[in-house]
């Protein structure tokens, strides 16, 4: 259930882009997006991301605890949804509408490129800023 930092990314990555709406995000805004997530799931401010603060995280996005994010739970956290929308798509992979607990915890093994159970401020950062490319070339059409 680690990996729930992608919801957190979600409201994170919304609140952070604002009203720029119609615009496809620049490297820089999707580096500024990613700083506020880490910080936002780095409660301990350690400059790490360990289990539990991931596993917060998703407990906080999942609001009726049925183990999975819907996309309606995911755009809770704010405006934009457009864009939420967007990487919402590129993370349910399997197309269900659930970003699931497994879905997340695989996603966590490969933030954490040198297994070492902990994700580090540059592992994060290189798996989203990535991510959200993805979902800017898969799915960027949403943006208008
Ligand atoms: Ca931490
Ligand atoms: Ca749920
Ligand atoms: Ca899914």
């Amino acid at each position: 259930m680690y990996y729930i930092s992608a919801l957190i990314l979600l409201l994170s990555v919304g609140a952070s882009f604002g009203q720029t709406t119609h615009a496809t995000p620049s490297h820089q805004q999707i580096y500024a997006a990613t700083d506020i997530a880490f910080k936002h799931i780095d409660r301990n401010n350690d400059g790490i991301i360990q289990e539990r603060e991931l596993e917060q995280a998703f407990i906080h996005a999942d609001a009726n605890h049925d183990g999975r994010i819907s996309e309606k739970e995911y755009e809770m956290g704010g405006s934009n949804h457009a864009f939420r929308q967007m990487v919402f798509l590129e993370m349910d992979n399997d197309g269900d509408g659930f970003v699931d607990e497994s879905t997340l915890l695989g996603q966590y093994s490969i933030m954490n490129t040198n297994n070492d159970l902990i994700v580090s401020r540059a592992e994060f950062d290189k798996f989203y800023t990535a991510l959200i490319e993805n979902a800017l070339q898969h799915h960027g059409y949403l943006l208008g």
